[in-house]
């Protein structure tokens, strides 16, 4: 197996996120990377490899292009204005204020294209995000190109962004654009597998109403977890799309025995369905250890993780998305992909 990552993704430290009656440091910080890859090393698997270019063809389809416009350019539009420190939006336009009307100003932009307080910019995060976008797209390329399985070592994380939304430490959805990368390259349907602890709402909404793309997300319920405005069981999908998105939300506190039979649900489903190819949005926020997450995975339960996913048999791209329980985070990663090569 090859391991795909960027040293891009450093430049994006010291930002900041909106927690409860706090603004704290990001608990998705440059450390996370670093246990993976030691975890990564000391495992053997495999080499590792930097990510190819890639230009924003991808992510201007998956994502509406003028918010891939404003990520790139955030960073100096905030120092422009004469502010310093990190670039976190104040103002959002929901329910009835108007989003239909874009403003001018970079401290109203940042509340246009986000739908949180989680997903700050410092200088380095554009060049850190550009480089997790290429690392999930080479790995989806080494997928289409006849490897079994690769592992996108991506930071930042992707699944909460939306196609015009920034939230949840996320900016580009490197699962969602990974997955469009490879119908591009011939897979005629794929699944987009989300078993990190919080829903995928970037994923879901962006492949709502298709067909070729089916998505799964397990998750906690987010009548008490975050994102908490998606992710409830009755959300199938619209349109074409109808049928092509399955949640299983879970209570807080849920173990393996619970988490699995889901994931087994969700596997059997992805069988039923007929896909080409599988993208795991690979969160370990699941740990029993995970500081900001309530479900109650332990090490051992990593493996079989790995294992189930296997059995579907599908050409499989893991892209790393949350995980703060920073120095488990690339033993428990490792655990799946260990799991997934020995199954
Ligand atoms: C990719 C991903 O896993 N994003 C998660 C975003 C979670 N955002 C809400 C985090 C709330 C943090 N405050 C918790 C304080 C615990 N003491
Ligand atoms: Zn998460």
């Amino acid at each position: 197996m090859k391991i795909v990552w960027s040293p891009a993704h450093l430049g994006h430290s010291g930002h900041v996120e909106l927690g409860a009656g706090v603004i704290e440091p990001g608990f998705e910080c440059p450390e996370r990377l670093d246990f993976v890859l030691e975890a990564w090393r000391a495992a053997g698997l495999g080499p590792e490899l930097a990510p190819a270019f890639h230009d924003l063809g991808v992510a201007g389809r998956v994502h509406a292009p003028d918010y891939v416009a404003f990520l790139g350019e955030a960073w100096n539009l905030w120092t422009a204005a004469g502010y310093a420190g990190p670039a976190l939006p104040m103002v959002w336009p929901t329910h009835n204020l108007r989003a239909d009307l874009r403003p001018e100003a970079i401290r109203a932009l940042l509340g246009y294209y986000s739908f949180d307080g989680g997903a700050s910019f410092v200088a380095g995060t554009w060049d850190a995000v550009a480089a997790s976008y290429a690392t999930a797209l080479t790995g989806a390329d080494l997928v289409s190109g006849g490897e079994r399985v690769a592992f996108a070592a991506c930071r930042p994380p992707g699944h909460h962004a939306g196609r015009k939304t920034a939230g949840g430490y996320c900016y580009l959805n490197n699962a969602a654009c990974a997955a469009e990368r490879l119908r591009d390259r011939g897979a005629a349907r794929v699944a987009v597998l989300d078993v990190d602890f919080h829903h995928g709402n970037g994923t879901q909404e962006i492949f709502w109403e298709r067909s070729d793309v089916f998505f799964a997300s397990l998750h906690g319920d987010p009548r008490t977890e975050y994102p908490f405005f998606l992710g409830a069981a009755d959300e199938i999908g619209a349109g074409a799309g109808e049928g092509f998105n399955l949640n299983l939300p879970m209570r807080a506190g849920s173990g393996f025995e619970v988490w699995g039979a889901a994931l087994d649900a969700a596997c059997r489903r992805i069988a039923e369905v007929g896909v080409d190819a599988l993208v795991v949005s690979l969160g370990l926020d699941t740990f029993e250890g995970d500081p900001i997450s309530h479900f109650r995975l332990r090490r051992e339960d990593y493996p079989k993780i790995g294992a189930r996913l296997s059995a579907l048999g599908l050409p499989t791209l893991f892209v790393l998305e949350g995980g703060y329980a920073v120095a488990d985070l690339g033993v428990n990663a490792l655990g799946v992909l260990t799991g997934f090569e020995g199954a």
